[in-house]
């Protein structure tokens, strides 16, 4: 639950034009950012809602680039929101009523507004086939949106983001600040989790040494399609694909990746119940089915050569990426408790390993969709 500022009603208002702001209440499960939902109402003006956000700008630390991106985006989709054969929305900046993009509070904190995707779900994990066929769907469609949107029109919001490598690198700067007595408690838990790290070292750089040796291409990306990010209208469809800071040039695999290790894991992100998570084959394929079923036409043949490892490498790198701010003392996620993120290490830990175990299952049918 994101930390309630004092001010949030007058912050909330500095985005108002018309009526008044009747309720402000946290949204969502962000693990960066700070999300609330404004409701507006007034004697002659229908209730409105509105996402505010306050910007965690210790890890978006250009909060002007993030919003220009979503300006970009916002004026590429009116563009190209004819040739959709569906409903298909984008979340939109809202200016302030000073005119600019951005509110900022007396202690330095950056809001923004955006528009809420009204008459839509959003959902922790995957329910049935069919909203992970949807799910996939819902990928590709941004992906086919941004396919024909030139890389140099996004700036780049988050250095390093996905980058998997880097982020071992700061993993293992972090581990020779660490000493082992720090935690006796989980020290069976933190030694699985150094030595799964450590028997995956040589296998980290897959994708970067693929883009560089020029089989994978950089394409816009979405950087964090996660379930509860794509929106679900009341007949079940994909209507959205929300969150929009982390989209830049990357890999597909990275959101692909990201989209099956958070919609296959049917225990969720959040469980406490680790040595219990599975990635659902099932799902997989229903939610695979659903992209592919949109995106076959963008992928090349070696695209799906490296679909096993992204979908490996990026269940793994959130482990790493988990267990390295649990190692660092928190920093950078924002946890419940000190352990917090230990827990989460582990559930993406068990996720890999249990991709790795179906690694000739997934292998084959990924060659059967080809
Ligand atoms: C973060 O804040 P949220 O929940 O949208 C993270 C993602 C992770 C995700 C895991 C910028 O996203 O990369 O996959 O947590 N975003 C950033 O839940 O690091
Ligand atoms: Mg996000």
């Amino acid at each position: 639950m994101p930390q309630l500022h004092p001010h949030l009603h007058e912050i909330a208002a500095t985005f108002v034009r018309s009526g008044e702001v009747s309720s402000v209440e946290p949204l969502g499960n962000g693990n960066i950012n700070n999300t609330y939902l404004v409701t507006v109402s007034g004697e002659s003006v229908p209730v409105e809602r509105f996402v505010l956000q306050k910007i965690n700008t210790q890890i978006f630390q250009q909060p002007e680039l993030v919003v220009q991106n979503m300006q970009v985006l916002g004026e590429h989709l009116d563009t190209h929101a004819a040739e959709l054969s569906r409903r298909w929305e984008m979340p939109r900046i809202l200016p302030a009523s000073t005119g600019d993009t951005f509110w900022v509070d007396e202690s330095e904190g950056y809001w923004r507004a955006i528009t809420y995707i009204e008459e839509s779900q959003v959902f922790e994990t995957v329910e049935s086939v069919e909203h992970a066929r949807e799910v996939g769907y819902g990928l590709a469609t941004f992906h086919s949106l941004v396919a024909v949107l030139p890389t140099e029109r996004l700036a780049d919001t988050l250095e390093g983001f996905h980058i998997t490598p880097g982020y071992l690198s700061t993993y293992e700067q972090v581990l020779t600040n660490w000493s082992a007595e720090e935690d006796p408690v989980r020290a069976e838990d933190i030694q699985y989790c150094l030595d799964f790290v450590a028997e995956r070292k040589d296998w980290v750089p897959v994708l970067e040494e693929a883009k560089a040796a020029g089989h994978l291409q950089l394409r816009p990306i979405h950087g964090d399609p996660k379930v509860n990010n794509i929106m679900l209208g009341p007949d079940g469809k994909a209507v959205s694909l929300i969150d929009l800071d982390t989209v830049k040039p990357g890999l597909v695999h990275y959101d692909i990746g990201d989209c099956l290790r958070s919609g296959c894991n049917p225990l969720g992100e959040e469980t406490t119940d680790w040595q219990q998570v599975e990635f659902d084959l099932e799902l997989a394929k229903a939610m695979l089915e659903g992209y592919l079923s949109l995106a076959k036409g963008f992928l090349t043949p070696q695209d799906y050569d490296y679909l096993y490892d992204g979908i490996r490498l990026i269940a793994f790198e959130l482990g790493l990426r988990f267990f390295t701010d649990y190692l660092a003392g928190n920093v950078y996620f924002k946890v419940k408790h000190p352990e917090h993120n230990l827990d989460r290490a582990l559930v993406q830990f068990q996720l890999t390993s249990s991709i790795e175990a179906q690694e000739a299952s997934l292998k084959a049918m990924i060659e059967s969709m080809r």
